[in-house]
């Protein structure tokens, strides 16, 4: 049975008192059956780390990492930092990065074997931009994309790494894949993981969507089986909305 997770994305928001801020409003809130993950920047992370108490009830994550442990990488973060502060989640291969930071699959995949290695869970996204989606490409990028990412890494850790869907057309614009649409990619991306490890760990990795989830949207992507909850930016920045999809997802 796989659990819903609901992961926030903040990319480049919040100082640090207004990260504390959220915490303190989400905190002990978080309904029974729904994982809460907020991916915060590298700056409020160990403020959170330090605000964190048991029961809380959410988890840290982080938006990127570094595949080496330490080293001469000026401006980078490696997994041990990460692991060093409680962060169990990364996010790793946003389109932002790809897009915007050369990120390619090569690297995306050293990040996530990486993150494994130290016992963090990538939250590894994959998603085709709208000229892709034009060409009829969408299920051919998604399944390179997924599977490069998952390149030498064994069907154990395969199962723990959660792969987020977002469409590149569909992120911080309003536009959104429809619920269909979504599962049909979900479908695609646990193709790629039962023919390269088996039907066992197809059903236990969760696949989540991204792309303009709000509280009022979120029961159309949850509809589907396939889908196992979302990672969310802009509707994930206000601690009530991020409640509300929380509570949705239930
Ligand atoms: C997609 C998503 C979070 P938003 O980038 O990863 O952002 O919900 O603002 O579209």
């Amino acid at each position: 049975m796989r659990v819903r997770l609901i992961a926030a994305n903040w990319k480049m928001h919040k100082t640090v008192d207004e990260a504390l801020a959220f915490w303190r409003a989400v905190r002990g809130r978080v309904p029974a059956g729904v994982e809460a993950v907020v991916c915060a920047p590298f700056t409020a992370l160990h403020p959170l780390a330090v605000e964190r108490r048991e029961g809380d009830g959410v988890a840290l994550g982080a938006q990127n990492l570094f595949w080496e442990e330490a080293g001469a990488y000026t401006g980078e973060v490696s997994p041990v930092m990460l692991a060093d502060l409680g962060v169990r989640y990364v996010i790793v291969g946003h389109s932002e990065r790809r897009q915007l930071f050369g990120e390619t699959d090569e690297t995306v995949n050293k990040k996530v074997r990486a993150a494994l290695r130290h016992n963090l869970v990538p939250i590894l996204c994959v998603g085709e931009t709208l000229e892709e989606r034009e060409a009829e490409r969408t299920e051919e990028v998604v399944r390179r994309q997924t599977a490069a990412a998952l390149d030498g890494i064994a069907a154990d850790d395969a199962a723990r790494v959660v792969i987020a869907y977002e469409p590149v057309w569909a992120i911080g614009t309003g536009r959104t894949a429809t619920g269909e649409d979504a599962a049909r990619v979900a479908r695609t991306i646990r193709g790629v993981l039962a023919d390269r490890y088996g039907a066992g760990v197809a059903e236990q990795a969760r696949v989540l969507y991204g792309g303009s989830v709000k509280p009022a949207n979120l029961s159309q992507f949850l509809a589907f089986p396939e889908i196992d909850g979302a990672l969310v930016g802009g509707a994930s920045l206000e601690a009530d909305s991020y409640l509300q999809l929380l509570d949705a997802a239930n």
